[in-house]
């Protein structure tokens, strides 16, 4: 775990070996702790080096180890140990330095970082605080304004900003373990107790109190319910305003309340979700693992609106080179300006040339006939895309993988359109796509394991998140949103408003709740499919709006409003009024109360007290439910693949894990229960009828949910 050699004759020096990322497993611990002594006791060493193998410092503590019954020497006095050493440490940065793995080098007395090196104290993502110490010694290093940034957002910061910070001493271009080996020999007779960051004082600018109010107020603010940010103030006020050892006291006080919260384990265990979708599989049993994607090296967009727009920013500032193809002159010539816009926004930010470069434009389809990889963007109308994949067919060569960004349609009507259907996958991007982290990469029955594969390479190379789901109406995202809708709509015919179902939706964490997010998205966009299935009409034998279709109960409540030309913030009237159209700010509006009630009367419905409990409950319940028909149905592998779906392109508090992770922490019997109360209340809603897997999972005596797998696996063999 940690190997110890001497070098230059007088330098111990220490390597972390524990691939991949030299986490501080209790092994570890006991390792360096073991290797320290070593070298202190030897006296022809006169100094320390402690560097990680493969180009990698250390990624932090082990957070597997996270769960379970911790073991082997503690971190914060292994730290001490360090900084009080006699001898001169020194820590020698390549790769990473994470979490604890900083505040290991913190513990150093001088930190040598190569220049492609990254550092950071990401722990509040994880919904902890930086409890080695980092709390106590970074603000003493690098001053409190700068180490509330970092320890509050968990940001990792280059070698070049740390060293302004003044966070790592030097920084080289050459091997860093050399370059610290030669400085560790320079620096082995210098006196160490101006080094020891535990003994610094902890310069504080004058207004402090109004920094910390201010920081506060503003994570309070963005923390959408989450603690670990809160905690992250009050260690580094502690750092700012008590001694070290009262400050470290109340790290230890405030990490303790942390590690053990509910909050800290949904991160975790989101953390592992995100890279467990990276190990996707298929029905047919296609893996990540055994499936090669083929390299795409030239790629075109198909329809410059929105949504085409953001992919071939996302494309060309990857570094792909793409064909953007408008068929109208006017939307060319205002995606061409756009899209330049983008760009050049984006590149001053990230500090970059701007790729305007990379992007050929075209009105016309056959300028795609060498591409690998298509990716049509038009607009949602099955028999628009249907004609364009018959032309792509046509003009591609045969190789070229063909794809759909539709947030919903059949695949397999597109790939049947083409000559070579196992090439064909949907790629659902979320608006704005350049932005937006989520890609849900659909495999219909026809669609390759090589299709699969190049497609969620391609969305790792352009920064997205890419999961691989089964093909269905809405995919998994958009599935699992139309209960929810639903329900939204339900309690507001049952006496609620918009304004009180999004304040529950926000309280419990939500960026925007589900009617100020769909003013925000456009009512016209969900009333134009409706129409389309031939949802959106009245009743022939009335003339009224209908709230019963095929068997269902039905609200008409948002086609009503898009007959009016509500449409949202894009019209200034929606769910909410707005000072003018475009503006973002909602206000209740007075008109939509007196439309309700008088819609409510219409329909002889008499409003009941609705509250937070039941609209958590049936919005989130009857998502949940739909989530694990998801499972049964195979179109998710995983839990995790449905909660990194809803994180990151749903907005779903990341404390909370994703909603199958909820579900798991609210108890799947009381899930249960819950949906059966509201199904006996409602039983023209099918979508609260709790789904076989559900009733499945807890039968078999509600396993955790890394092991649902197992029981999906029985039911669906059962099917
Ligand atoms: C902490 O330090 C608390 C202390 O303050 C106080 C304690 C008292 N542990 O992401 P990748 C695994 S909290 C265990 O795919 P990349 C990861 O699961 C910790 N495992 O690669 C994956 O495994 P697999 C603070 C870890 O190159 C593999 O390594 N530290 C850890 O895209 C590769 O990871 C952090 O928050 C870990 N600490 O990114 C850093 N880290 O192959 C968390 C990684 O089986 N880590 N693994 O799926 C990261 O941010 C990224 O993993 C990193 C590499 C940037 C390091």
């Amino acid at each position: 775990m940690a190997q110890y050699t001497r070098v230059s004759g007088s330098v111990g020096l220490i390597t972390l070996q524990s691939p991949p990322v030299n986490a501080l497993s209790a092994a570890m611990r006991q390792g360096i702790v073991d290797m320290m002594q070593r070298a202190l006791s030897e006296p022809e060493v006169k100094s320390v080096v402690i560097c990680g193998q493969n180009g990698i410092f250390c990624g932090g503590a082990d957070i597997k180890e996270f769960g379970g019954q911790m073991s082997g020497p503690p971190l914060i006095p292994m730290i001490h140990a360090i900084e009080a050493a006699s001898k001169p440490v020194v820590a020698a940065i390549e790769g990473i330095a994470l979490g604890g793995g900083l505040e290991l080098a913190l513990g150093c007395h001088y930190r040598i970082a190569h220049s492609k090196a990254r550092v950071g104290l990401p722990e509040v993502t994880l919904g902890l605080l930086p409890g080695a110490g980092g709390s106590q010694r970074l603000p003493r290093l690098i001053g409190v304004p700068a180490a509330l940034d970092l320890i509050t957002t968990g940001r990792h910061v280059t070698a070049a900003e740390a060293l302004k910070f003044g966070l790592v001493d030097q920084i080289t271009d050459h091997n860093t373990v050399n370059v610290a080996v030669k400085f560790a020999q320079r620096v082995a007779d210098q006196p160490l107790d101006a080094r020891r960051i535990s003994t610094y004082p902890c310069l504080c600018p004058s207004d402090v109190a109004v920094l910390f109010e201010e920081v506060m107020q503003r994570v309070r603010r963005t923390a959408r319910g989450a603690i670990a940010p809160i905690a992250c103030v009050q260690a580094v006020r502690a750092a700012a305003t008590l001694p070290y050892n009262q400050g470290m006291e109340r790290e230890r006080e405030l990490m303790a309340t942390l590690f053990t919260s509910g909050q800290a384990r949904a991160l975790q265990y989101f953390f592992f979700a995100q890279r467990a979708v990276g190990r996707w599989s298929m029905p047919s049993g296609a893996r990540w693992d055994t499936s090669k994607p083929r390299p795409v090296h030239k790629a075109a967009v198909i329809g410059l609106g929105t949504m085409g727009r953001g992919i071939t920013v996302a494309l060309a500032q990857a570094g792909f080179s793409v064909v953007a193809v408008e068929t109208q002159e006017k939307q060319l010539m205002e995606a061409k300006q756009a899209i330049s816009g983008m760009l050049e926004r984006g590149a001053k930010r990230r500090g970059v040339a701007p790729a305007l470069d990379k992007i050929n434009y075209g009105r016309n389809i056959q300028s795609v006939a060498d591409v690998d990889l298509v990716i049509e963007a038009v607009f949602e109308d099955m028999a628009l895309k249907k004609k364009v994949f018959q032309q792509l067919s046509a003009v591609c060569k045969p190789s070229t993988f063909l794809c759909s960004n539709t947030s919903g349609l059949d695949i397999d009507q597109l790939a049947c359109q083409t000559r070579n259907p196992e090439l064909v996958v949907g790629m659902h991007f979320f608006a704005p796509a350049h932005v937006m982290k989520l890609l849900e990469v659909v495999y219909g029955p026809k669609s390759s394991p090589l299709a699969v594969a190049t497609a969620m390479q391609l969305g790792k190379k352009i920064g997205k998140v890419s999961v691989a789901v089964g093909n269905c109406r809405g995919f998994v995202g958009n599935r699992m949103l139309k209960p929810y809708l639903e329900q939204a709509l339900f309690l507001l015919e049952e006496g609620a408003t918009p304004e009180f179902v999004d304040q529950v939706l926000e309280e419990f964490g939500f960026a925007m709740g589900v009617f100020r997010m769909s003013d925000l998205s456009g009512l016209d966009v969900g009333w134009k499919v409706r129409m389309a299935d031939g949802l959106a009409m009245p009743d022939p034998t009335t003339g009224q709006p209908t709230r019963l279709r095929q068997g269902r109960r039905y609200s008409p409540l948002g086609d009503l409003l898009c007959e009016q030309g509500r449409f949202g913030q894009k019209t200034g009237r929606g769910w909410y009024q707005y000072d003018k159209p475009g503006s973002q700010v909602a206000k209740p509006d007075p008109w939509l109360h007196s439309f309700l009630d008088e819609y409510r009367a219409r329909h002889a419905l008499v409003a009941h007290r609705i509250d937070h409990q039941e609209v958590l409950e049936r919005c989130l319940y009857s998502m949940i439910n739909e989530g694990f028909r998801i499972l049964e149905d195979g179109i998710a592998a995983g839990p995790e693949d449905i909660d990194v779906i809803y994180v990151f392109g749903y907005s779903w508090p990341r404390h909370h894990g994703g909603p199958m992770f909820y579900a798991a922490t609210v108890g799947l019997n009381k899930v249960l229960e819950r949906l059966e109360h509201y199904y006996q209340a409602h039983p023209d809603v099918p979508s609260l009828q709790p789904c076989h897997l559900l009733r499945k999972l807890v039968a078999s005596g509600r396993p955790p949910i890394q092991k649902w797998r197992e029981v999906i696996k029985k039911v669906r063999s059962q099917l």
